[in-house]
């Protein structure tokens, strides 16, 4: 009878180690998807500006780089000019800006 117990109570634990070798196998795995997610997040906000409609001004830079980073950017999606930062259409965005 005592043999009957001890028996039981290794196969016990051995399933009781086994359910949380599995739970922290998925643990792990979610802490990865989550990271992966925050990467792809993080390559989608690269983005230089919103295209889909007249959107910003040149005062709305604080550079003429980043004004031409993201007229360049529309002009790459075909949305040409969207936002109207180049009026004499020159290929330069908001030359007055620093
Ligand atoms: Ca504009
Ligand atoms: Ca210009």
């Amino acid at each position: 009878m005592k043999r009957l117990v001890l028996g039981i109570l290794v196969i016990a634990v051995i399933i009781y180690l086994g359910v949380n070798r599995y739970r922290n196998h998925n643990m792990k795995t979610d802490v990865h998807n989550q990271k992966v997610l925050q990467g792809r997040e993080a390559t989608s906000q690269k983005k230089p500006c919103n295209c889909s409609y007249n959107k910003y001004n040149c005062a709305d830079f604080s550079t003429q780089a980043e004004a031409q980073k993201c007229y360049e950017y529309c002009l790459s999606l075909d949305k040409a000019d969207v936002h109207r930062l180049d009026g004499d259409n020159d290929g330069i965005a908001c030359e007055h800006l620093p």
